[in-house]
């Protein structure tokens, strides 16, 4: 069917694709640039939010609904490329998550994971897997997939933390599940700090076996993170690019702490700047300690402690830090190398 009249072969191929419709089938050369594109799309807009702006509105949630009510107290930060999608990212969620003395936020479990960056407040504790952990501000916690999981407050005060879960990506792969416990509360089999007495002191019961997707460390507390941050500047230049970045290990086998969501927390000495970079994976970022500015293009976010950022993968990005800096982030950049496709620039 080889017409020299262009607008005959037009007419031709549009009458074609309406003949495929009916049979659910659809021609991949109107599509393949775009199915396969040179480089990720901008999907997302990156984002600044400002603590001082939205803790009045987080604790305001207190008076319109208790944790035992809401299960999960939680304002969800949206991409405003994303609204009413509840991502942060395409394949990540945040949430900041409220609780007040004297509340339970009732036990679950559901198959997506989930990590929490304390944020502000004291006495509060989230319960996984038969073990209690107080939770302090700047300490990371795991909850596994698949792990019954309560929180609640004994102590006096609000207390906040970042919710990171993988909601999107199980969402993609239709793989959600979740259940209820009978309970409010999930039995406590295990004193608080065992599990990091047991993996997280470089040392390690002999003969353990256990399957290496999360690190069996479930709180790293801030107390040491930050005096390794300081340890590591004062012993050494910063990297050029990142400064003195770490990620959360899991200490048995060396990996990532959580097989989904990489976990990575740094310090930016006072006045430093970093040269540019950017990687495959979309960055959340949170302010622990410290000032500094994260720059995009034309965009920058000043940040203030406890303020939230999202950066869009693939983006070249800057840190320049007014006061030592410590920044805490995540993103599914551990998901993205399993898979083999994680890339990053230096520039
Ligand atoms: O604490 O279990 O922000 O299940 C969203 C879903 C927190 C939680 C969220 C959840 C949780």
């Amino acid at each position: 069917m080889n017409s020299t009249d262009p607008g005959a072969a037009e007419a031709g191929r549009a009458a074609y694709y309406e003949r495929l419709q009916p049979h659910h089938l659809a021609p991949l050369w109107t599509r393949l640039k775009s199915l396969v594109p040179l480089q990720p799309p901008p999907l997302l807009a990156a984002h600044h939010w400002r603590y001082g702006d939205i803790r009045p509105l987080v604790l305001e949630s207190a008076g319109q609904i208790s944790a035992k009510e809401a299960e999960r107290r939680v304002l969800i930060l949206e991409n405003p490329a994303l609204a009413g999608q509840s991502q942060i990212t395409t394949s990540l969620y945040a949430g900041l998550q409220l609780i007040m003395p004297g509340e339970v936020a009732p036990a679950h479990r559901h198959t997506q994971s989930a990590l929490r960056f304390v944020v502000e407040g004291h006495g509060a504790y989230t319960a996984v897997d038969g073990e209690k952990t107080i939770m302090a501000p700047g300490d990371f916690v795991i909850t596994p997939s698949w792990t019954w999981h309560h929180h609640g407050h004994e102590a006096d005060g609000p207390m906040v933390w970042l919710d990171g879960l993988d909601i999107p990506m199980l969402a993609f792969f239709n793989a959600g599940f979740r259940q209820d416990h009978e309970h409010d509360e999930a039995a406590i089999t295990r004193p608080a700090g065992d599990s990091l007495a047991r993996y997280g002191s470089g040392l390690m019961p002999v003969g353990h076996r256990h399957g290496t997707l999360n690190s069996p460390v479930f709180n790293y507390p801030y107390e040491r993170t930050r005096e390794a941050l300081f340890a590591l500047a004062r012993a050494g230049a910063p990297d050029a690019h990142h400064g003195h970045l770490m990620r959360y290990v899991n200490p048995v086998d060396g990996g990532w702490a959580m097989p989904t969501m990489a976990t990575m927390v740094r310090l930016l000495p006072a006045g430093f700047a970093t040269q540019a970079y950017r990687s495959s994976d979309a960055m959340v970022f949170i302010g622990v300690e410290g000032r500094g500015t994260i720059a995009l293009g034309d965009t920058r976010f000043d940040l203030a402690p406890h303020d939230v950022v999202v950066v869009p993968g693939w983006v070249p990005y800057t840190l320049h830090a007014a006061d030592d800096w410590v920044l805490f982030g995540y993103s599914d950049r551990v998901a993205q190398e399993k898979l083999g496709f994680f890339r990053e620039q230096r520039l």
